[in-house]
């Protein structure tokens, strides 16, 4: 009996530590992963200090999403003649364009980043956008959404990041790709982008957008 009972604690005993820690070791995992990226990320470019990696704060609606790249797909559909469905390396064969932009969060920080990525004004041209269109809608892993006109994508050259400070996102920062919403607050800048749908609905409200964030959200210089 008592041989059971001792049994039986020992097991429980041994497996606490699996039971409970269980998001403490991911969390444990992903930060050291950061760690290990800051250490090797561009810390300047063209004379300009940069943020690191390590200050980014992680406020996203429901934590760091995981994409699988073996199935990953981003559409871009819509008012367009010719829907495309491109794959993380499809993406990747467009010509790259780097620049260094200051993230705003209305939480009071922000960041100045070297981001690497593809014209937005390239990705669309493919898709030969139709001449009603006037709004480009985000669409994310999480069930995030944002909207941006698309003359501003067009007028600020805004690109799709792949990388930042020389390395490619993580997870948290937004794997595969980033919008870089260039003079908007940090609500603009979508995170794990699935699709891109072009739309002439002008009153189209996002996540944050609806629940009563501006819809311009223009950073005030
Ligand atoms: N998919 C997705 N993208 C998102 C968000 C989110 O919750 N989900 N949060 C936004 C907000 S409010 C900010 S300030 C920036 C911040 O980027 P970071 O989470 O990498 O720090 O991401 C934006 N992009
Ligand atoms: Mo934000």
């Amino acid at each position: 009996m008592y041989v059971r009972k001792a049994l039986f604690l020992l097991v429980i005993i041994t497996l606490l530590p699996t039971i409970f820690s269980g998001c403490g070791l991911l969390n444990q995992q992903s930060s050291d992963q950061l760690n290990a990226l800051a250490a090797v990320e561009v810390k300047n470019y063209e004379g300009r200090d940069l943020s690191s990696i390590l200050d980014f704060h992680e406020n996203s609606i429901s934590g760091p999403q995981k994409i699988d790249i073996s199935t990953y797909l981003l559409k871009i559909d819509g008012l367009v003649a010719n829907p495309q469905e491109l794959t993380y390396n499809q993406v990747l064969s467009h010509k790259p364009y780097s620049k260094v932009v200051t993230l705003y969060c209305v939480e009071n920080w922000a960041v100045t980043i070297l981001w690497e990525g593809f014209l937005m004004k390239d990705l669309l041209d493919a898709a030969k956008v139709d001449g009603t269109a006037n709004t480009v809608i985000f669409h994310a892993v999480d069930g995030y959404t944002t909207s941006i006109p698309l003359q501003t994508i067009l007028d600020k050259n805004m690109i799709l990041a792949y990388k930042i400070n020389g390395v490619v996102l993580p997870p948290e920062r937004g794997y595969p790709f980033q919008l870089v919403a260039e003079d908007k607050l940090g609500y603009k800048w979508i995170k794990w982008i699935t699709r891109i749908e072009l739309s002439d609905d002008v009153n189209y409200k996002g996540y944050w957008e609806s629940k009563g964030y501006d819809n311009t959200a223009d950073v005030q210089k």
